[in-house]
């Protein structure tokens, strides 16, 4: 257990911790963002995405403009997975309005041209971002670190770009099945460092994202998601015990059933396709449960966001349950409609 003076006063470690509390605590995936105005002033002060990513003072400031405004019970340290990439030593950059664009790894060279370790100086102001926030943050609010998963992060080495499917990825796993496992360990080994360095710089909780592994049929999950999602739980446990660790294998269905379990994570989050009521019934018993309010459904507001929270909230009764998105937040998100979704949350104890 990380003890610290405001552990008892923190809803969203005492959920963590196995306490079911109604109501759940929140926060929300992609909190800071483009649907906020103050995001969308503060990114224009930065040349590049990377360089906002990389700038303490802007960054500080991006992870605590949700806080401020709404009062969440948790922050989120404002990066990005792709800073892991970056570290590695391949080529990233963001081209607005096209995502990001990495210069892909098509062979045994390409993978060759990376660092061996990650270059934990070149993360170095994400870590005194987490420090700053600590301080600047109510003694109420959690702070979370995350990285992407390995097939999560991989999917975009290979590729060099998002893509709907992550078909250059598969396709890959299936013909260098040896130099795909060499980055995938590869990554593995750099998470746990990453992750490591943000809990020594203070955050209390981490996710770990891995937005892409439901496209995988089940022996390639189990492979490429659920052991690399394990390997760096265990190895980061070994240097931080206690940290907490929230696992959010989206598209992962029937996996969800024991996939805490499997992997050692503390919580699970649930993605928008789960059904609530299956998910409360149906994963074991001592996994937090987060999640899944649609994030079209907070885009669309009025009574489609109204039975949406009351269903989520009515079937994690009795359950620790850490109320979120399935997805994240969509930049056309209106403000008024994640008022209205707390306040809902806020009224009905
Ligand atoms: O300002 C801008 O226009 C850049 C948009 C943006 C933002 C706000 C990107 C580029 N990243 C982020 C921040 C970010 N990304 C956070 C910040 C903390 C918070 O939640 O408030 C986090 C946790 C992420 C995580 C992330 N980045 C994921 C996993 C979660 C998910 O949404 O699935 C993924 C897949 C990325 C890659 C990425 N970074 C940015 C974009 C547009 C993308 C998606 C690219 C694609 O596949 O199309």
């Amino acid at each position: 257990m990380i003890e610290s003076p405001g552990r008892a006063t923190k809803k969203l470690l005492r959920v963590l911790d196995g306490e079911a509390i109604g109501p759940p605590p929140v926060w929300l995936m992609r909190q800071a963002g483009r649907y906020l105005p103050e995001y969308r002033a503060l990114r224009t002060k930065a040349a590049s995405f990377l360089e906002f990513c990389y700038n303490p003072k802007l960054a500080v400031e991006a992870t605590l403009q949700p806080i401020e405004r709404f009062g969440f019970d948790a922050a989120i340290l404002f990066s990005d997975i792709l800073v892991v990439p970056d570290a590695f030593g391949q080529k990233v950059s963001f081209e607005s309005g096209h995502g990001p664009r990495l210069t892909p790894i098509t062979d045994r060279d390409d993978f060759a041209k990376l660092r061996e370790t990650i270059d934990l100086d070149r993360l170095s102001p994400v870590f005194e971002t987490i420090t700053r926030v600590k301080q600047a943050l109510p003694s109420h609010v959690a702070l979370i670190g995350f990285c992407g998963a390995p097939w999560t992060v991989a999917s975009y080495m290979i590729a060099g770009h998002g893509t709907p499917d992550q078909m250059p990825a598969r396709l890959f796993a299936y013909r260098h099945r040896a130099l795909f496992q060499d980055l995938i360990d590869l990554l593995v080994t750099g998470s746990i460092d990453y992750l490591e360095q943000q809990v020594v710089a203070g955050v209390e909780a981490v996710q770990i994202f891995d937005s892409w592994g439901g496209v995988l049929p089940a022996d390639e999950f189990e492979r490429w998601c659920l052991q690399p999602v394990k390997a760096i739980i265990a190895g980061l446990r070994s240097r931080c015990p206690g940290v907490k660790v929230i696992a959010f294998p989206r598209g992962a269905g029937s996996h969800l059933v024991d996939f805490a379990g499997r992997t050692g994570a503390d919580a699970l989050g649930l993605d928008t396709a789960v059904v609530p009521v299956w998910a409360a019934e149906c994963v074991e018993v001592g996994t937090v449960l987060q999640g899944n309010l649609d994030p079209l459904a907070l885009l669309a507001g009025g009574q489609c966001l109204g039975e949406a929270v009351k269903q989520i909230k009515t079937a994690f009764v009795g359950r620790p349950h850490i109320f979120n998105l399935g997805h994240g937040i969509l930049p056309e998100t209106p403000i008024a409609h994640v008022e209205a979704l707390l306040a809902q949350l806020r009224e009905e104890a």
